[in-house]
């Protein structure tokens, strides 16, 4: 799929832009995630790529760790981001340095050290070595959701979950830990990810991270919010007009025909990215109607794009493409300009950018806006049916190459559907 890209190359062997994108989409990122054998690594390692611990490339979990293997898990979608499984330090029997050693530290950007209670000697002992390494670490204190059951019914009306978390906070950092100077631990169930502290370590890691490798994070990050699904989007969006300079270029090429064939293949390629990393995709759906204890067909009902689970080929690309009126009104005049001598060549090359540029802004749009109302729809929130009619009468609008904002004719609708109550 990734190398539909390429294949356009022969037209403008020195295109840069084209290495260039490869390259923004293949940042190496490797995490160690390292603790106590049970305390939830492997499922940490599952989760944070969108997994069920029974998909394929899972982690096994739930086995009492007897190697000492380090174990790589790529993100299913983004293989450069990769998870890794490690012993922890006490099933080795190391010290600390001799672990780093042995698990290859230098390769890693940052270490997650995971506890299903206190913090101990070990974990301190390296932590303070990756310190040393100049590398850092981040505590989680997993299992949160057990913690808080476990209070809830021994304390019956008295319970309070911000108290509770609080003192679990406290109490995972106390004795040893006081060795390190703030050290922060965030509070995760890996059983509900959005919950707790997750989001704060994502922003975290996030913030801490070189700016080259932070899209690289954010892409393989699950969609646990409306933010992070926004910040996906801002992201794409500040890659579209790459995109569409290398659609430039290859219109500059002087056969007709060649320019639209090969922007449907960069798009459809470009697109199906956009799928997956909000979780669009038949599997990812799949998976969170697990998770959610929802079902599939009622993540599907409530997406409204015409990509809406589709699987994302040239064919479609060109199809929903071709029902937007001004979309091909542009394709139309660049196919003309290319038979303009001497200037046609720049006039094909601009109207080509803008078109490519339009269209994936286009889908980008309907994509970003569908992961929206799916993360709410699993979380039970807010999305109405009617809601949906009115979004699904703004994408007509849109592939009409009308402006939906003319919410007049919206108004118009409603009003004549109270009429025939
Ligand atoms: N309730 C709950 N169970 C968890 C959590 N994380 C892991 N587990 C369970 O704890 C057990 C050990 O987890 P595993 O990931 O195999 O730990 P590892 O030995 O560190 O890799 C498994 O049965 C998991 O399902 C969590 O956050 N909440
Ligand atoms: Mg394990």
């Amino acid at each position: 799929e990734r190398h539909s890209l390429s294949k356009v190359s022969w037209v403008f062997p020195g295109a840069s832009i084209q290495s260039y994108l490869e390259e923004q989409n293949n940042v190496p990122l490797n995490i160690g995630i390292t603790g106590e054998s049970g305390s939830g690594k492997s499922t940490f390692v599952n989760v944070i790529r969108g997994l069920n611990s029974k998909d394929d490339g899972a982690a096994p979990t739930g086995c009492v760790e007897t190697t000492m293997e380090v174990k790589s898990y790529p993100h299913p979608n983004y293989p450069n981001v990769i998870f890794w499984d490690l012993p922890g330090v006490g099933t080795t029997n190391f010290p600390a340095d001799k672990y780093l050693k042995h698990v290859g530290f230098e390769r890693f950007d940052f270490f997650i050290i995971i506890s299903a209670d206190r913090f101990r000697e070990n974990d301190v002992k390296l932590a303070l070595e990756i310190k040393r390494m100049q590398k850092k670490f981040y505590f989680v204190r997993s299992k949160i959701d057990h913690n808080l059951r476990d209070e809830r019914d021994d304390q019956g009306s008295e319970f309070n979950e911000k108290q509770t978390l609080d003192r679990i906070r406290t109490n995972c950092i106390q004795g040893e830990c006081l060795r390190l100077e703030d050290t922060n631990v965030f509070l995760v169930s890996n059983r509900k990810l959005h919950l707790f502290d997750f989001p704060l370590l994502q922003q975290t890691l996030e913030r801490e991270l070189p700016a080259h490798k932070r899209d690289a994070l954010l892409f393989a990050m699950p969609n646990i919010n409306l933010e992070i699904i926004q910040k996906k989007k801002e992201a794409f969006q500040a890659q579209i007009k790459y995109f569409a300079s290398v659609s430039a270029l290859i219109a500059s090429a002087p056969v007709p025909g060649v320019s639209v064939a090969a922007d449907a293949a960069m798009m459809a390629t470009t697109v199906a990215q956009y799928q997956v990393t909000f979780g669009l995709d038949d599997e990812s759906l799949q998976t969170l109607a697990l998770t959610a204890h929802v079902s599939f067909d009622d993540l599907k009902a409530v997406m409204t794009s015409p990509l809406a689970a589709q699987k994302i080929t040239k064919e479609l690309i060109i199809k929903v493409i071709s029902f937007s009126v001004s979309e091909v009104a542009l394709m139309a005049a660049e196919e003309g300009a290319r038979f303009i001598p001497i200037f046609g060549i720049p006039a094909a090359m601009s109207m080509s950018f803008i078109c490519t540029y339009r269209a994936l802004s286009m889908f980008l749009d309907m994509l970003a806006d569908d992961a929206q109302r799916v993360f709410r729809r699993a979380l039970g929130l807010d999305t109405s049916m009617e809601n949906c009619v009115e979004k699904g009468i703004q994408n007509i609008f849109i592939l009409c190459g009308l402006d939906y904002r003319d919410r007049h004719i919206i108004t118009l609708t409603n009003k004549s559907s109270s009429f025939n109550n």
